[in-house]
């Protein structure tokens, strides 16, 4: 099954979505939060947590480069496969991004690219996020996820691009954008993109901003905004930047309802989020709006509720839909626990055992 065919390129997310009479959720929160939730009770009525035990023994940090190498607002760090001892490390309102040779005080920095001039610079928009190809090392291919103008629109594009032999610079060969998806404020646009273990190619978008989804587009099929993407970049589709991956969830229903990119829905700004290497599980953090923050295990065809449900409550009927499954967060907490929450990792070393 394929979406129905449409170029590549420039997505409008504003179209009217039509007014439902619709009955129809960061990490620098890292696992500790994630490890001490274990032995909650899923109830029907659930509180947000309102204090969290410290743990045992304090997770420890090293530095992985020295006090005098600077970056401006680092906003990601990815290593580069097929390189040994160095990362990427991208600014986020700069747009350039640096490649980290070594570790620890002898580490230095090369630029491995300048992308300012197609980043839009903002508080809450830039470069977000950098996802190499399972295959980097031998085709070099990379993507990247950043807000940018188009014919004065706000957009967040996200685009493939080809590193030089030597893996280490942007080659400035190839720039192709996969997907353009207006944005209609300058927040919540979502921050990673990164690569399954199933070798697709998976994008978090934020509801778009500007507060409370008010034209409820994390709910609707039409939108890109506050849904998890899903796409095949390797068998691509005639006339098209990217293919669906036949087992994406909604591919049985209407294109003209539900993009078929879609894999997961109901989030209001998922920042980071990242692959359980065991399990292969996806780990979410949303940002929430005022009272709650969430950790999220998110699955295929889930909706994580936004802007219907916040947290472990409801927060507005507008754009609920009757006998819809809202699935809860794992982890609820309120803001005097913490700032926006972030994502993170789990974590099964034995250096920082709870
Ligand atoms: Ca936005």
């Amino acid at each position: 099954m394929q979406a129905r065919e449409r170029p590549y390129g420039i997505f409008d997310d504003h179209a009217d979505i039509g007014s439902p009479k619709r009955v129809g959720l960061t990490l620098g929160i890292l696992l500790l939060i994630v490890f001490s939730m274990t032995g909650l009770v899923m109830a029907e009525e659930r509180k947000a947590i309102e204090s969290i035990e410290k743990l045992a023994a304090p997770v420890t940090f090293t530095a992985i480069h020295s006090e005098k190498l600077k970056f401006d607002k680092p906003v990601w760090l990815t290593p580069v496969p097929g390189l040994t001892d160095a990362s990427v490390i991208l600014e986020h309102r700069t747009g350039k991004a640096w490649l980290l040779h070594g570790i620890g005080d002898s580490a230095r920095k090369t630029l491995f690219a300048d992308w300012g001039e197609g980043v839009t610079d903002g508080p809450w928009e830039g470069l977000m996020c950098l996802a190499f190809h399972p295959d980097f090392s031998n085709n070099r291919r990379f993507f990247i996820k950043h807000e940018s103008l188009i014919e004065g629109q706000r957009h967040t594009v996200i685009v493939e691009k080809r590193a030089a032999e030597d893996l280490r610079t942007d080659s400035g060969e190839l720039s192709k954008q996969l997907l353009a998806i207006k944005q209609p404020a300058d927040n919540h646009n979502g921050g990673t993109l990164a690569f399954g273990p199933d070798g697709y190619l998976y994008v978090a978008m934020g509801d778009g901003g500007p507060q409370e989804d008010p034209k409820g587009y994390t709910q609707s099929g039409q939108s890109f905004l506050g849904k998890m993407l899903r796409l095949d970049v390797d068998d691509v589709a005639e006339g098209r930047a990217y293919g669906i991956p036949k087992d994406n969830p909604f591919v049985d229903r209407d294109p003209d309802k539900w993009h078929h990119e879609i894999w997961a829905l109901g989030f209001r700004e998922p920042w980071r989020f990242s692959f359980d290497a065991k399990t292969g599980d996806v780990w979410l953090g949303d940002v929430g709006q005022v009272r709650y923050e969430e950790i999220a295990l998110v699955k295929r065809g889930e909706n994580h509720g936004w802007n219907v449900r916040e947290g472990w409550t409801g927060f507005k009927d507008t754009y609920q839909r009757e006998g819809e499954v809202y699935v809860e967060p794992l982890l609820s907490y309120t803001r005097h626990l913490g700032a926006s929450v972030t994502g993170g990792y789990v974590y099964r070393g034995e250096r920082n055992p709870t």
